[in-house]
């Protein structure tokens, strides 16, 4: 199973690198720089869709699940791909969307014609009450998850943009269609398929109204761990997974440390799953919009609660970032006066837990969030959607952009940033997302040649990590300490780390267990040695003698 000793590195197409300067990211750009992510010491590339897609939510609206989005090149530039990362013994986990189709796609063109298409029940269609939506429930995008159509004056659900209707998966031949695509990738030699909210497959069909303003407790309640997910997993792994050697990660918003063990088994189920503990932590009722504050208490036991989770039964994946979330510096870390320390001390948090890490393009190389000076600034579906819902409820645009700002996805999806010639290196046309400003002093080529750059750190900690499968396989043994110090030990067999990560501005005293304890510093993200004493950001691996 080799993917639980991969260390993954996930790559947004768009945003990557543009090879015909159309200002888009594309697959030839990834081809060029296919040396540069072996140089990381990374073992397998995750891949945000590529498919084509009309773009209302970056691609996660399919509208042909078997051509190449044009922008991102052709089925031969994927061939290409796969061949150059297979040859570098790399691995491709591609990222199918399957809980919604695009509103473009052939099969919700023919559904939405007439009540009798056969097509019909590809999707879910219900008459509204009224002239209100058949129920009360939320899209991610803001507004209903209901949109009415004209044409048979039915409404259609979609739990996210009213661009991506949600795929009926009780109906048989949906399903069908569905192990037939993942079939033609599997055909193709993909490595492993990242599942797209899979955890939200299964409709309660009776659509009851959600009882709470939590978005996340309705998203647990009434979007995921519907009463057939256990089944549609199962009859995929059993009818197709099973046949081939491919890792299956599937997304899981909703999914809880008390039902995870349920979707996930070598036999029935998913490989791995992604968790959002962490990264919803800091969501209010509101959602994403509604930013609260978090502590570290909170960080830590929802580390702890995972690892007990996967201890003897299951797989995790860890992240602290994606094109989802803010860039991990600016979120988790700090991206001003300690930014080189603290994304040295995020990436080290990454590769010492248990469980398979996912890094996101760029933050191994401390990549920042960007700032925009006006919601229109956005390309953000979920950013403008909120915006619209915000201010005619009065939000001030002022207000709204604070939290985007602080929790947008925008964050995450600036282009890569090369080097210091124009747009950073990323295109030599106009982008369609401005490059960060900072990539002056911030980008590749600087970091590849400065021996204690984030980036050489970032590749000593993969070679750390490959050399020692205690970091993969290990326990983990959390020590209380400080609120701002994250102290755990990983141990296998006779082997025993003990990792220290001071989660502050302050010079902290080392944990007197930590201080007493026998060891020898196996990397750190300063050149000496503190002994008693945590810098700022510290991040230390000791080898417990
Ligand atoms: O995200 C689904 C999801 O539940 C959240 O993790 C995500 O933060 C979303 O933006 C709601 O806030 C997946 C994809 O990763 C995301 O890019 C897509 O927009 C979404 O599904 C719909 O396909």
């Amino acid at each position: 199973m080799w993917w639980k000793e991969a260390i993954v590195y996930q790559i947004y197409p768009s945003s990557f690198k543009d090879s015909d300067d159309d200002g888009v990211g594309d697959i030839r750009g990834i081809i060029q720089k296919l040396d540069y992510i072996k140089s990381l010491g990374v073992d397998a590339v995750w891949l945000n869709p590529i498919f084509k897609s009309p773009n209302d939510d970056g691609g996660y609206d399919i509208s042909d699940y078997y051509a190449i989005q044009p922008e991102f090149g052709t089925m031969a530039d994927f061939d290409e791909l796969l061949t150059g990362l297979h040859q570098r013994n790399l691995k491709l986990i591609i990222d199918l969307v399957l809980n919604h189709s695009s509103d473009e796609h052939e099969w919700f063109q023919q559904s939405r014609q007439s009540k009798t298409n056969p097509y019909r029940d590809y999707y879910f269609w219900k008459p509204g009450k009224g002239d209100q939506p058949p129920n009360n429930w939320p899209s991610f995008f803001s507004g209903s998850a209901w949109e009415k159509d004209a044409a048979t004056d039915e409404y259609y659900l979609h739990l996210f943009s009213r661009k991506q209707p949600d795929l009926n998966w009780e109906n048989p031949k949906l399903r069908d269609e569905v192990h037939k695509l993942m079939k033609f990738w599997l055909d193709k030699g993909v490595d492993g398929l990242r599942l797209d909210v899979i955890s939200a497959i299964s409709k309660r069909t009776s659509f009851p109204d959600t009882d709470t303003n939590d978005f996340n407790e309705t998203i647990r309640k009434y979007y995921s761990n519907g009463p057939r997910l256990r089944e549609f997993i199962s009859e995929a792994r059993e009818k197709l997974w099973n046949k081939y050697d491919v890792v299956t990660v599937g997304e899981g918003p909703g999914i809880t440390p008390a039902n995870a063990l349920d979707y996930l088994d070598e036999k029935r189920g998913l490989n791995m799953i992604f968790h959002f503990g962490h990264m919803f932590m800091d969501q209010g009722p509101g959602g994403r919009f509604d930013p609260v504050p978090w502590t570290m208490k909170d960080f830590k036991q929802v580390f702890k609660t995972w690892n007990d989770t996967f201890a003897d039964r299951g797989w995790g994946s860890v992240f602290l970032g994606n094109h989802d979330f803010p860039r991990m510096v600016s979120r988790w870390g700090n991206d001003g006066q300690y930014r080189e320390q603290s994304a040295k001390l995020l990436l080290t948090l990454l590769l010492t837990m248990r469980g398979t890490p996912f890094i996101y393009m760029g933050d191994e190389i401390g990549m920042t969030n960007t700032i925009l000076d006006s919601v229109s600034q956005s390309k953000d579906i979920e950013t403008l959607n909120g915006w619209a819902v915000a201010s005619a409820q009065g939000t001030s645009e002022a207000t709204f952009l604070k939290a985007a700002n602080y929790a947008g996805r925008d964050n995450a999806r600036t282009p890569m940033q090369w080097n210091t010639s124009k747009h950073a290196g990323y295109t030599s046309g106009v982008p369609w997302m401005p490059v960060n400003k900072n990539y002056q002093w911030l980008n590749v080529e600087e970091q590849d040649q400065r021996e204690t750059s984030i980036l050489n750190y970032f590749r000593l900690l993969t070679t750390l990590r490959k050399a020692n499968n205690v970091f993969s396989h290990g326990t983990y043994h959390p020590i209380e300490t400080a609120p701002n110090i994250f102290a755990y030990y990983r141990e296998r067999a006779q082997e025993k780390m003990l990792i220290v990560l001071n989660f502050s501005d302050q010079v902290t005293n080392l944990p007197e267990e930590v201080h007493a304890a026998q060891k020898v510093k196996v990397i750190g993200n300063y050149t000496d040695d503190a002994l008693q004493m945590l810098r700022p950001w510290e991040a230390v691996v000791y080898k417990r003698n």
